[in-house]
């Protein structure tokens, strides 16, 4: 195991060099930090609130649907609470949550210092965050959505949805997937163009991978919901006619436009899942994984195929069943890669002295859940049997299994394999692993009886329904168990909080583990590397010739923030990149656009001062300045070797 400590010959360069890339201290400052690690960390951390509120909002449900005709909640309050939940869950939770893993983490593992554009990742997360908060805002004045996460048409139209509730929605939306987006971009430069010399193409560790096609996903993905939610916008407030059948609009182009985005998006939140369930195999075996070609060619398959599924959630809206017969094909098609992944991970695992810690834990009851999800995956892409279950809890019951077991296990495996990264310290095992049970019995016992509940006819989104229904005894079993599930939830919450002061100091490397992550301190230095490695393995800290130093490049400037380019295939020495300081730009600029799209909903010309404002912004952002001292110190000339 090694510290950036055995690397650094000459002290006063490493000062200027933690200079150069410090994130400036002090509460007003927290404005203006661009760092890839710091937004990172903000993204997984606000993904965890909303994944909090999300929960407290399910628990609530659950309270009401405990008894027959319950009173707790009327029918409006609860629209507005499922809305909230899988709006929150959805958008707000899993998505973010894999972003931000994936800017905290790609640049580590690629060995870099940065993302290309930090001041647009800074301005990503802003955005997140004002469309979090003003969607909440909705909530607590009594007018949220209460179309559900997918607000179809008409429900959606302002003729059956009048308030604000669905304009929050329609902005909102429109608003965060520009932040996707803009994550999206600069993953994707960043893991093309700034890998360490020697990572080639195929070098590139799984996660990274997984994170290079969940952006390409995202890139082609969310502007058809984007486009989607700007029309019905303009639906709502100009009246327009998109998706209004008397006007000669389709309401089914909505359910298009919708699912062309929606199917893809349960894949935008899983393929990163499966990224991280190689990583954490390969280290808690010890043993590469098998089957790498495989595995990236299966995530890559995943990555096309997923474009192709949309209209198996249109089963019953009376298209053509010819054209609907190859939605179920491509649905059940959608296994093969899946089960080439399984097999692969399954190889691994096979005569492995497999270390049983809390990671692996969510990893093995990921397997157990996901392939539930996936057996009634198969069986609902079957047009008849969907027929039958659409809209039940048959359908409530599966797309947890998959959410939970496909996102929410593999995100609490990395959380605990990476927080020591994130922090310098290890989160207790011993909560872990309650944590871990609650969670894997709570999950089965919420969310198995569902489908026995949907064969018997409960249809989803009711409020409340009859005693002489006989769904009492289910319901009531389901609740008390949803309160076993949170209480694992929080546990691991509360574990988070408290190891963050009183955990064990993890060093640098407490798996073992084989990527450039943990070649450098936990947490990193603001310079992530002293030198930036040469590698020549896929596994380069399990194929150190000496065990105290990765080959290095030496040469960067330490007075201003320099980047490495590589060539996209090979990662030769390219070029070198000036990167932008702190700036408070990208903050300024996201409250002008977060003025324009929260305006519109009052007064629709408050969309052109924002965009007026925004301008302005975007001026000051660019302003050109002198970017750099030419010190007397300029060339890092420590030393030519590690
Ligand atoms: C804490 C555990 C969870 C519980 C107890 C829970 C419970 C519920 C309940 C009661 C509903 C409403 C059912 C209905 O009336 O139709 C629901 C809907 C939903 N949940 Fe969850 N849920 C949990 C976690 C999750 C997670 C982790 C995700 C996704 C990552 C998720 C995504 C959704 C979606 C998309 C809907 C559909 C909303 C709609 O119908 O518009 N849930 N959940
Ligand atoms: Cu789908």
């Amino acid at each position: 195991m090694q510290s950036t400590a055995t690397y650094d010959h000459d002290p006063a360069s490493t000062q200027l060099l933690s200079r150069t890339w410090e994130s400036p201290p002090g509460v007003l400052n927290w404005f203006t930090h661009v760092n890839h690690r710091q937004i990172g960390y903000r993204f997984v951390v606000t993904s965890l609130v909303f994944f909090a509120l999300a929960g407290v909002l399910a628990l609530i449900m659950r309270l009401q649907l405990i008894s027959p005709e319950n009173t707790l909640l009327g029918p409006d309050l609860y629209n507005q609470l499922f809305t909230m939940h899988g709006t929150t869950m959805m958008f707000f939770f899993a998505v973010p949550a894999m972003e931000g893993l994936g800017i905290y983490l790609a640049p580590l593992m690629i060995g870099t210092r940065d993302m290309s554009f930090p001041r647009l990742n800074a301005f990503g997360y802003y955005v997140y965050l004002i469309a979090g908060i003003a969607l909440y805002t909705s909530l607590f004045l009594g007018m949220a959505p209460a179309a559900g996460w997918f607000s179809y048409v008409p429900l959606a139209n302002i003729a059956f949805s009048e308030g604000r509730g669905m304009d929050f929605w329609t902005t909102m939306i429109t608003f965060i997937e520009i932040s996707a987006l803009a994550a999206a971009v600069e993953l994707i430069v960043t893991i093309l163009k700034q890998r360490a010399p020697g990572m080639t193409l195929s070098r590139m560790p799984l996660f990274v991978w997984a994170i290079l096609v969940m952006s390409f996903m995202i890139v082609f993905a969310m502007p058809t919901v984007m486009a989607g939610s700007v029309l019905l916008a303009l639906d709502r407030a100009f009246f327009t006619q998109f998706f209004v059948a008397a006007g000669g609009g389709d309401p089914l182009l909505w359910q298009h436009l919708f699912w062309f985005f929606g199917h893809p998006e349960v894949y935008i939140i899983m393929v990163p899942a499966l990224g991280i369930i190689s990583s954490i195999i390969a280290t808690f075996t010890q043993r590469p994984i098998f089957g790498y070609t495989a595995l990236v060619l299966s995530l890559v398959a995943t990555g096309f195929v997923s474009f192709g599924l949309w209209v198996h959630h249109m089963f019953t809206t009376g298209l053509p069943h010819l054209g609907l017969s190859f939605f179920t094909a491509a649905s059940a098609m959608i296994a093969i890669p899946t089960g080439v992944q399984v097999f692969c991970w399954i190889a691994s695992l096979w005569g492995a002295r497999i270390r049983f810690a809390t990671p692996m834990l969510f990893i093995l009851g990921f397997f157990a859940i996901f392939v539930i999800g996936g057996l009634t995956g198969v069986m609902v892409a079957s047009i008849p049997f969907d027929s039958q279950v659409h809209d039940s809890y048959f359908v409530v019951a599966h797309l947890h299994y998959v959410l939970i077991g496909g996102a929410v296990f593999p995100f609490f495996a990395g959380l605990y394999y990476w927080y020591p990264k994130m922090t310098g310290r290890l989160m207790s095992e011993r909560l872990g692993r309650w944590s871990f049970a609650l969670i894997f019995i709570g999950t089965n016992l919420t969310f198995f009886p569902m489908h026995q509940l949907g064969f018997e006819g409960m249809p989803r989104r009711v409020y409340t329904y009859l005693a002489d229904m006989g769904w009492q005894d289910l319901n009531f079993a389901i609740t008390l168990a949803a309160f076993v599930l949170g209480t694992g939830f929080l546990l691991t919450l509360i574990n988070a909080v408290i190891s963050r002061s009183r955990g064990d100091l993890a060093g640098s490397n407490p798996w073992q583990a084989e990527t450039l992550e943990w070649a450098t301190t936990s947490p990193p230095q603001n310079y992530n590397f002293r030198h930036l490695p040469v590698v020549s393995s896929r596994t380069p800290l399990w194929d150190q010739s000496d065990a105290d130093r990765l080959e290095c490049v030496a040469g960067l400037r330490a007075d201003r923030r320099e980047l490495l380019v590589t060539t996209l295939l090979e990662a030769r020495a390219q070029s070198v990149l000036i990167m932008p300081n702190p700036s408070i730009w990208p903050f300024l600029l996201s409250l002008a656009v977060g003025f324009g799209f929260l305006g519109f909903m009052f007064e629709p010309w408050l969309f052109v001062v924002g965009f007026a404002l925004s301008f302005f912004m975007i001026v000051g952002w660019l302003w050109p300045k002198k970017p750099w001292l030419d010190g007397e110190q300029s060339y890092d000339q420590s030393h030519d070797q590690c």
